[in-house]
């Protein structure tokens, strides 16, 4: 028997992972979630705010087997976005390419690769974000990490910035032992970082107040209160991961082949200038800027809005022009912020602040 073949299933497909580019990978069991009681609880906080697709997916998110009749394991694998690189006005996760194109693409590959090691076609799916699972349930159960006090799903020799996802399938693999420990221990640095004060409580995040779903998920104004605190912020966020011990001593550099290296529109370039290129993008422009991009889900009406807002915070008298320039902006949206933009950098300007 070759040596291939004596490696169990399991270990072959994890070292499949492994080779498409995956940085972690474990099995799990399906079932209900272990978490799902703090799930329910999250959502009838209201702290979902408009995701609406987050209580639509109840039942599902509950119970792993649902989403996939026939079911019942998940390889769950992590893919590293960096955490080397310098912090910005862009997250970390979001200056690449889209990770749900390049993450579905290799889960898919390792799912055709895990049929013709057995032999026949198996029921699966990959999810990257991209349907009703409690990824990080799921990860923790696979042994991939505990969840930090940040919410994020945390290793200890890779730190949290990483994408989860899981190809579902209807094999009974054996599954890895879950991730029991909790290593956060006393520190509360990421509670204590947030500038929005988004955490109601360790791993409870009130996802309203988050620069991330401000930025991102919201579609519409953004609550007058949280502007300023958002400061530079103009996609995303990553300050509550950036201050984790873990992150700082663990996180890796992107390769230069990764598909998560920054892309040119966005380059090397400050809050201020990237918030004024936005600002003044036709669609056609924003378009071509953000090809593959996952900045394309805030549509151009949620970065000109966040740029105004970025602008509010950061920008000078000089900005006033761009700003004017966005009050004839076809979508209300714009034009409000953009007001409320130039009415600040007056007040920062009178003030000297
Ligand atoms: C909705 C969502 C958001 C929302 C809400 C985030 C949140 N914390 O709930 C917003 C828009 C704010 C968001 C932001 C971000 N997100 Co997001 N998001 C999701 C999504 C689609 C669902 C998450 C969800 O179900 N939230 C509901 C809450 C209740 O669940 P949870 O936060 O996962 O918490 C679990 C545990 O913490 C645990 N738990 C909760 N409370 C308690 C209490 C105790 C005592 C215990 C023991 C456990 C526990 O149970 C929960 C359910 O399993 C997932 C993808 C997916 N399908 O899972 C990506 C996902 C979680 N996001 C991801 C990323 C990368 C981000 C950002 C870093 C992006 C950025 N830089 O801006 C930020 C991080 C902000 C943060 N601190 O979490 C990654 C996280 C990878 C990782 N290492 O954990 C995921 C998995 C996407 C992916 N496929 O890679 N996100
Ligand atoms: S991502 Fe930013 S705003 Fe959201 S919880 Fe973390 S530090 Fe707070
Ligand atoms: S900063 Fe501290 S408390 Fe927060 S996730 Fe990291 S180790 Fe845990």
């Amino acid at each position: 028997m070759s040596t291939a073949t004596s490696l169990s299933l399991e270990t072959r497909t994890k070292a499949q992972a492994f080779g498409l580019g995956f940085d972690l990978a474990g099995i799990c069991a399906l079932g209900p979630a272990e978490t799902a009681h703090a799930f329910e609880e999250w959502l009838d906080q209201g702290y979902a705010g408009t995701m609406d697709y987050l209580p639509r997916g109840r039942d599902k998110r509950r119970d792993s087997r649902l989403p996939v009749p026939g079911a019942m394991s998940a390889i769950v694998v992590a893919m590293s976005y960096g955490g080397r690189e310098p912090s910005g006005p862009v997250a970390r996760y979001a200056r690449g390419e889209d990770y749900h194109d390049v993450m579905l693409e290799r889960l898919r590959a390792l799912h055709r690769w895990l049929d013709e090691e057995l032999g026949y076609q198996t029921a699966g799916k990959a999810y990257v974000d991209t349907g009703p699972l409690l990824e990080r349930d799921l990860a923790r159960r696979a042994g991939l990490g505990w969840f930090g006090k940040n919410t994020n799903l945390v290793n200890p020799s890779l730190g949290s910035f990483f994408f989860l996802g899981a190809l579902l399938v209807d094999v009974a693999l054996q599954p890895d032992a879950p991730f029991e420990a909790d290593r956060c221990g006393t520190c509360t640095r990421c509670l204590d970082a947030c500038p929005t004060d988004a955490f109601v409580a360790p791993r409870v995040l009130d996802a309203t107040r988050c620069i991330s779903y401000l930025t991102i998920e919201l579609k519409a104004s953004i609550p007058e209160p949280l502007r300023e605190p958002i400061g530079d912020r103009l996609y995303g966020c990553d300050i509550c991961q950036d201050v984790c011990p873990y992150n700082v001593k663990f996180s890796r550099a992107l390769s230069a082949d990764s598909p998560y290296a920054v892309r040119e529109s966005l380059g090397g370039k400050d809050a201020g200038t990237l918030a004024r290129e936005i600002l003044g993008m036709s669609p056609d422009e924003f378009t071509a800027a953000f090809r593959g991009s996952p900045m394309k889900r805030a549509k151009v009406r949620g970065l000109k809005r966040n740029a105004a807002v970025v602008l509010a915070n950061v920008g000078t008298p000089e900005d006033s022009q761009v700003l004017t320039h966005a009050l004839a902006d076809p979508e209300p949206l714009v034009r409000e912020h953009a007001a409320w933009a130039l009415e600040r950098i007056r007040e920062r300007s009178e003030t000297g602040l």
